[in-house]
């Protein structure tokens, strides 16, 4: 049987756990054959390291595009995380035009906490929510789905299933067929909550850890995605996605040394069997 074969755009923090260092290894465990595009190349991650270099590869995307369809490369999904750039999102939105992959699975990687990442001004709002619009599944945190939405962000008001569905409807107002929002909390547990265009609504909560550990958004899209890749159903795929989040907290709480990243890497053989793979 051919193999399924996706792409990922997003960048490589060299140092930190995140992206593509996340995404690559979780997509090829779960079996995909995973093509990357680099969006930017960074010495580490922005959060919570200072002095990182930064090289920008907005113009390498459509040269790797008009190769690619040049060797008549075709690809099942596509998923997006950081951008380099603002005017990446253009290109990615011709890129999907050019090869039709079968999911577009939109992660609009940009903010957290109630703020944009080191680097970005509201450009980068704009430029995803211009990608949302062509998007099978977007996968914001709740600070990004405020941003694309221009929602004040605001715990207390938000952690409640009405301000959670109404904000679901906005980001299916830009244009996405599914919109799911990760990290929302209701009754002391923690999860994620999807809408997609026929109304249909599903949730999947768990442990709430009092933790917050960097690079959990990336290691969840990855899941979720590879998962969705895989055959799974929506409630299926969010739900392994967040219990292998948690196991991959759990395996890092208390190691002082992993303050940038989480220990994903115990988790994938839980993962392979969640996904009957072992
Ligand atoms: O995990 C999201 C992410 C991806 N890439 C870079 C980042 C971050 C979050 O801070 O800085 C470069």
């Amino acid at each position: 049987m051919k193999q399924t074969r996706v792409v990922t755009i997003q960048d490589i923090s060299c140092f930190g756990k995140c992206s593509l260092t996340v995404a690559l290894p979780l997509l090829s465990a779960m079996g995909l054959e995973c093509a990357i595009v680099p969006t930017a190349v960074l010495s580490t991650h922005t959060g919570g390291f200072s002095g990182w270099t930064f090289r920008d590869l907005t113009d390498d995307i459509p040269a790797v595009s008009d190769h690619w369809h040049k060797e008549g490369l075709t690809f099942d999904g596509l998923y997006t995380g950081y951008l380099g750039s603002p005017a990446q999102a253009a290109m990615i939105g011709d890129f999907i035009e050019t090869f039709h992959p079968g999911v577009v699975f939109i992660d609009p990687a940009m903010a957290d906490d109630g703020k944009l990442y080191a680097g970005f001004t509201m450009d980068i709002v704009e430029a995803m929510k211009l990608l949302c619009a062509k998007a099978d599944f977007v996968v914001p945190n709740l600070t990004e789905a405020c941003f694309l939405t221009g929602t004040e962000y605001s715990e207390n008001d938000l952690y409640n299933r009405d301000a959670i569905r109404a904000l679901l409807e906005k980001l299916l107002a830009l244009g996405c067929k599914t919109a799911v929002i990760t990290g929302v909390q209701f009754d002391g547990m923690e999860g994620a909550a999807a809408l997609d265009q026929n109304g249909i609504y599903t949730e999947y909560l768990t442990d709430h850890l009092p933790v917050r550990c960097h690079g959990t958004g990336d290691v969840y899209a990855s899941i979720f995605f590879g998962a969705l890749l895989r055959g799974l159903n929506l409630h299926d795929a969010i739900k392994v996605a967040a219990d292998n989040v948690v196991c991959a907290i759990k395996a890092t709480m208390g190691d002082e040394t992993q303050w940038y990243g989480v220990r994903f890497e115990e988790c994938i053989p839980s993962l392979l069997q969640d996904l009957g793979l072992v």
